[in-house]
């Protein structure tokens, strides 16, 4: 198991960390159900003029009235399955959040990453809130300050979740760095709602 170098009870402004939102065996079940039943893709970015293919992979559900030109890149809008829009309006419902997209990423293994970035795309509002389900392999998640990269770091356990909100986008980097010795896979559901 990693070790986490900050408690998670005591994440910077902004960010709220729950260990078991999900049991054991429901993150394992809908870990392999979602693998297997995504449309899974792998968009291309432009990095100095060259393009990549990014190094995971993504699909991306929202409702119908949803901007598709938020997610980024060229990825195809999929509609809400039944088992995610379920998460969707329990989610909506306890953070009183009109969630109304989802980006999935599937890390295939640690040499899969995401990395600094924040959420602050201006259809996410001004202060959004993003709540971030993991499913899988744990995976280290790093946080730094904008202005004095003060960093921390917390493990995402299967079955957790992480919560953005207030100014944490503002103020804060997130990245998820590759940990070249893991071997095995991790889902991670990030719902948002975009104006
Ligand atoms: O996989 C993660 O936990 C990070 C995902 C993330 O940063 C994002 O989707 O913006």
């Amino acid at each position: 198991m990693q070790q986490p170098n900050a408690n998670p009870n005591h994440l910077p402004n902004g960010f709220s960390y729950q260990a078991q939102a999900l049991s054991a065996q429901k993150s394992l079940d809908l870990f392999y159900y979602l693998e297997q039943n995504l449309h899974w893709q792998q968009p291309e970015i432009t990095v100095y003029g060259k393009r990549h293919v990014i190094p995971r992979l993504q699909c991306f559900i929202a409702d119908e009235n949803v901007n598709y030109a938020y997610s980024g890149s060229k990825l195809i809008v999929e509609p809400w399955p039944d088992v995610l829009d379920a998460m969707r309006k329990r989610l909506t419902a306890q953070l009183q959040i009109p969630f109304n997209a989802l980006l999935v990423n599937l890390y295939r293994d640690g040499h899969d990453c995401m990395g600094w970035h924040s959420d602050d795309e201006p259809e996410l509002g001004k202060q959004p809130t993003i709540a971030s389900i993991s499913l899988g392999a744990e995976r280290v998640f790093k946080i730094k300050h904008k202005h004095t990269n003060e960093q921390q770091s917390i493990v995402l356990q299967s079955g957790s979740c992480l919560v953005m909100n207030g100014t944490s986008q503002r103020d804060y980097l997130h990245s998820l760095p590759k940990q070249q010795k893991l071997k095995h896979p991790r889902i991670n559901l990030t719902f948002r709602s975009i104006m």
